[in-house]
């Protein structure tokens, strides 16, 4: 008989308050992170019976600082209101960036620098509704991570925006606030002594790594591109280990383009082992499903039922485990290949 499947999905309908464009291949044009993918995949979740969808609950601005530093917080809550002062109307993106020798630590006085100094490029603009649809996004992760700190074994947080590219200190790859790191600090607050990320989205979480690099408490392991040819392109190699104490518990995946499952699988499980190894009371995994073979920005090249394949060993890791949506951006497959990922998931348990 088949087993009863039943996910918990979290969602926000103040996903649709933020909708901008990006710099890509040296234009100005509408962003591939639109409003639609976050509809398209809860379509899926409804016409599937995956289980219950629940609004977001409200979270302390605390919640975000404990991921990202207070001065990056109040830039994001500001950002656009500074930009709007200077009489424009259209998204604020940057235009200088503080790299290498011109890297200092001194917050501008203007918005023009400021949206520099806190973003990696150009693909994360800031609109009038930026700040409501991202701290909804963080606060629908923290509502799925807290049924799970209450004992629910899964939970599926449909965030938008995304946040893996997202660090301690700046915004870019369509991120603002990380949701991910946010929901596996909220464990590590209400008393956890052990966490793990993992991140299966086709580009490098760098600002996932970023957050926790230093730190023993959550272990990191992100299966991506090789930046060597792929976003974000400065991170993402396997010699990144983590630093200081936190030497050992970061751990990169790096993949050529075309990679199918055949490749994949095995650099999943040895992902796998080394956080089985680490003993996390709780799994959060940044569900990109970007890796599609059909992806419009992506390389590699996972099939639909790659994703169902994808869940069952995931879930062969028997941690209690809170989904989090990163990327994907073939609007038609999206749902599909997301929701594939949960009932492969929940399948296997
Ligand atoms: N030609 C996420 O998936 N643009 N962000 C890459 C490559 C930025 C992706 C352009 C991609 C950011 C969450
Ligand atoms: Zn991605």
């Amino acid at each position: 008989m088949e087993k009863d499947i039943r996910v918990l999905t979290v969602f926000s309908n103040n996903h649709r308050l933020h909708h901008g464009s990006e710099l890509k291949d040296g234009a100005i044009t509408p962003s591939f992170e639109n409003p639609q993918r976050a509809d398209t995949v809860l379509a899926r979740v409804h016409s599937t019976g995956l289980g219950d969808v629940i609004a977001e609950q409200a979270f302390d601005r605390g919640c975000y600082v404990a991921a990202h530093s207070e001065r990056y917080v109040s830039f994001l809550e500001s950002a656009w209101s500074e930009w709007a002062d200077t009489g424009k109307t259209h998204d604020a993106l940057p235009l200088v960036w503080p790299v290498r020798d011109l890297a200092i630590d001194r917050e501008p006085g203007f918005i023009d620098g400021k949206l520099g100094f806190y973003a990696m490029d150009a693909g994360a603009p800031i609109t009038a509704g930026t700040w409501e649809a991202v701290r909804s996004s963080a606060n629908v992760a923290l509502t799925g991570m807290q049924r799970i700190i209450d004992g629910a074994d899964s939970a599926f947080a449909l965030c938008r925006p995304p946040g893996h590219h997202a660090a301690r200190e700046y915004m870019g790859g369509y991120c603002y606030l990380n949701n991910a790191a946010i929901a596996a600090e909220r464990c590590l607050s209400q008393g956890a002594k052990r966490v793990a990320v993992l991140d299966v989205d086709f580009h490098h979480g760098n600002g996932t790594q970023n957050i926790f690099y230093d730190r023993p408490d959550v272990f990191f392991a992100s299966l991506h591109g090789d930046p060597h040819v792929s976003y974000p392109y400065f991170s993402g190699y396997a010699h990144e280990q983590g630093a200081g104490a936190g030497e050992g518990f970061n751990a990169n995946y790096p993949m050529g383009k075309g990679t199918r499952w055949a490749q994949y699988q095995p650099a999943l499980q040895d992902a796998l082992k080394r956080i089985v190894a680490h003993r996390p009371q709780f799994l959060v995994v940044s569900l990109g499903v970007d890796t599609f073979e059909d992806d419009p920005i992506s390389h590699f090249k996972l099939t639909s039922e790659d994703f169902l394949r994808m869940g069952a060993e995931i879930a062969s890791a028997g941690i209690p485990t809170l989904f989090v949506m990163e990327g994907g951006y073939m609007v038609d497959e999206i749902g599909i290949n997301a929701v594939n990922t949960l009932q492969g998931f929940e399948s296997a348990r």
